[in-house]
């Protein structure tokens, strides 16, 4: 593109950026050579970390001194964030690409239907953050795990594109804890034997920052250090190592030693929960519960490195006179749970623990020691990073940015979405010593919505052996009481009311905006309503509760599965699509 046009396309694309959201990176109006006023573009420096599996529901930020005094009250919490896929690498690949996993298609950790050659396969390499933000004129750098599968023998084939620096660690040592191998640049893998990952980390990262720091462009940095994820000392394939508690660093080795897992409701109940092979799961005995105590505790010995280089970042930053015009970002990749329901420590369910995760963000313009409500997804957080750095948005971006520069003002708040879209194929891993291998879970594919509003706050979910689960957390919070089971087998059906409506009203209201979730694509994912009214009359569950709608949500296609496969195999997955409410017609004159 000449010069001049490629300056009008950021001038017009910062115009754009600047009147649809007041943002915080106020363009500012400069006169140039020619003589006209343009406006120039406001790049902030992004400071990206992410742990390895953090949860945020069993309390471990709590465990951050340093992450709360230096991101948390210093900037805001979502405390209503979720992933999409609670499983690393589809859940990576949906963060760097800005789209749900239905439309990346990369949905394991490995092949054939994920891990790093499935995200080379797709085309992504050319097509992702790192790559975008480069050509807006960023420096870029990147340290620690990118995807699952990525490995000794294939980094270089092809090389990850779209890093002024990086140093990936490499499976199969990526979560070996003590023999660590990483992976610089382009050059040949590195072993670490015998030292610490989490200080090899520190010193890489700092080395990057400093990097940056000097060369005085725009930097985005993505920190993504190994813990708290299980420890694997050769990880042969994903699915069958043995997963082991997080090794610490010594200093760290003995800290927090009474401290259990929080003994909620779910921890360990004696009645099972859930559907499949979650309700089959046995009650643990004592040594499996200590062992799983001990696991948790490792866990936050393990993150204590994290929380040190949490504060060496902010350091730095503030020693070079950035703080104020960086965004320092804190999450994870998933959640975790550790007892739950039974279940062994791991992810790959759709409870709160798996798929809700910490998000922590400070910055240029971003209230201070705020918890917002919004209900935010790792879907938008390229498009957020984009705001950021005053980049126009993707048409392809399945997400839309945070409302993060408007602190509490809740009247920008309702014009996000109320819902997230939970999508799961294939296996579930149960790690620990009580997670053998030999149980790795099959059949392990569901689609769900998860949605909160000023009055409901729900979980809805289908599974690919056609099993449902209801559950209303503003009275079961802990998702111990799957409400859709006593629908259908009528028992107490008539009992159960969620905003005043009988619950079946309620479950085809849910169960069409699932299946327009379900293969969205771009705004359709922001706004699915719009795709069941396109009068736009309706914008949120409770609008389309009213009774007038009743028998075309009724008698909507309901979203069910033909089998179970362990990827995204469309002639699995039932109808596709939705039918369409046309107004002032009846279903049988438009169906
Ligand atoms: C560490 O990894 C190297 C390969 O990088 C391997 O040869 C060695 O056996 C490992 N050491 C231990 C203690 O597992
Ligand atoms: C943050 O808010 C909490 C109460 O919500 C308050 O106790 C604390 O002092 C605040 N911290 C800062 C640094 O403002
Ligand atoms: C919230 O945003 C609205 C719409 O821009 C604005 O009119 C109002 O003044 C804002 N309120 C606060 C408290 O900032
Ligand atoms: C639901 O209603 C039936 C009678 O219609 C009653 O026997 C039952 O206890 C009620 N269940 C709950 C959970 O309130
Ligand atoms: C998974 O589901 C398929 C049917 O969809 C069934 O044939 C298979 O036996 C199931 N596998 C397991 C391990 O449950
Ligand atoms: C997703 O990838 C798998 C494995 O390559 C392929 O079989 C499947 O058809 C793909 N699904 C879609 C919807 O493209
Ligand atoms: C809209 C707004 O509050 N803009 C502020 C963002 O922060 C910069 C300093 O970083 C201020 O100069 C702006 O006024």
């Amino acid at each position: 593109m000449p010069f001049i046009a490629s300056l009008l396309v950021l001038v017009f694309a910062s115009l754009l950026t600047a009147s649809a959201n007041n943002v915080g990176s106020v363009p500012q109006s400069i006169l140039q050579d020619g003589g006209e006023w343009v406006t120039e573009r406001k790049q902030h420096n992004v400071v990206f970390i992410m742990s390895d599996d953090l949860d945020l529901q069993l309390n471990s930020v709590e465990y951050m001194p340093l992450m709360r005094k230096y991101i948390a009250e210093q900037g805001s919490f979502f405390r209503n964030h979720f992933v999409t896929t609670a499983l690393c690498c589809p859940s990576r690949v949906s963060l760097w690409t800005g789209r749900q996993a239905h439309n990346t298609n990369v949905t394991d950790v490995n092949p054939p239907f994920g891990g790093f050659p499935k995200f080379i396969q797709q085309g992504f390499n050319s097509e992702y953050l790192p790559v975008w933000l480069q050509q807006a004129g960023y420096d870029t750098y990147y340290v620690g795990k990118m995807f699952n599968w990525h490995n000794i023998d294939n980094y270089h084939s092809p090389h990850l594109a779209g890093f002024t620096g990086s140093d990936f660690l490499l499976d199969p040592y990526t979560y070996s804890y003590m023999n660590s191998t990483y992976q610089r640049n382009h050059d040949r893998p590195v072993s670490y034997e015998g030292m610490h990952t989490s200080d090899v980390f520190a010193e890489k990262a700092l080395g990057f920052l400093d990097d940056a720091i000097i060369s005085g462009n725009p930097f985005f940095i993505g920190l993504s250090p190994v813990a708290p994820h299980s420890n694997i000392d050769s990880n042969t394939g994903g699915a069958s190592a043995h997963m082991t508690a997080p090794v610490p660093c010594e200093r760290h080795a003995h800290l927090f030693e009474d401290v259990i897992v929080p003994r909620t409701p779910h921890f360990n109940p004696s009645e099972s929960s859930g559907v499949n092979w979650i309700s089959r799961l046995k009650q643990q005995d004592q040594n499996n519960v200590d062992y799983n105590d001990h696991f948790y505790r490792s866990r936050l010995r393990a993150l204590q490195s994290i929380d040190e280089l949490v504060e060496s970042v902010i350091q730095r930053l503030a020693e070079a006179n950035l703080l104020d015009d960086t965004y320092v970002i804190f999450t994870s990749d998933n959640g975790y749970h550790i007892g739950q329901h039974r279940l062994q420590p791991g992810k790959e369910c759709g409870f709160e623990e798996d798929i809700r995760v910490p998000l922590f963000i400070r910055g240029p313009n971003v209230s201070r020691n705020e918890t917002i409500d919004a209900v935010t997804t790792h879907i938008d957080l390229a498009p957020t990073i984009f705001r950021m750095g005053d980049i126009e948005l993707r048409e392809d971006f399945d997400g839309t940015p945070l409302p993060l520069f408007y602190g509490a003002n809740k009247t920008h708040m309702d014009i996000r979405h109320e819902h997230v879209t939970v999508e799961y194929w294939g296996i579930a891993i149960p790690e620990g010593d009580y997670g053998p291998t030999s149980d790795i879970v099959r059949n392990n594919t569901y689609k769900a919505l998860r949605i909160i509003g000023d009055d409901y706050n729900l979980y809805y979910s289908v599974w690919c052996t056609n099993e449902h689960e209801l559950y209303d957390l503003n009275n079961d919070p802990f998702q111990m009481h799957n409400i859709y089971e006593g629908f259908s087998s009528g028992q107490h059906a008539e009992n159960t009311t969620i905003l005043g409506y009988a619950q079946s009203l309620v479950i085809d209201r849910l169960d069409a905006l699932l299946m327009v979730l379900k293969s969205c694509k771009g705004s359709a994912c922001v706004q699915p309503w719009a795709v069941l009214h396109p009068d736009n009359s309706v914008h949120s569950l409770r609008d389309a509760l009213e009774s007038r709608f009743n028998s075309f949500y009724h008698r909507q296609n309901k979203v069910s599965f033909n089998w179970c496969e362990e990827g995204y195999i469309i002639d699995a997955e039932g109808p596709q699509d939705a039918y369409v409410f046309r107004n002032g017609l009846s279903w049988h004159e438009w169906a």
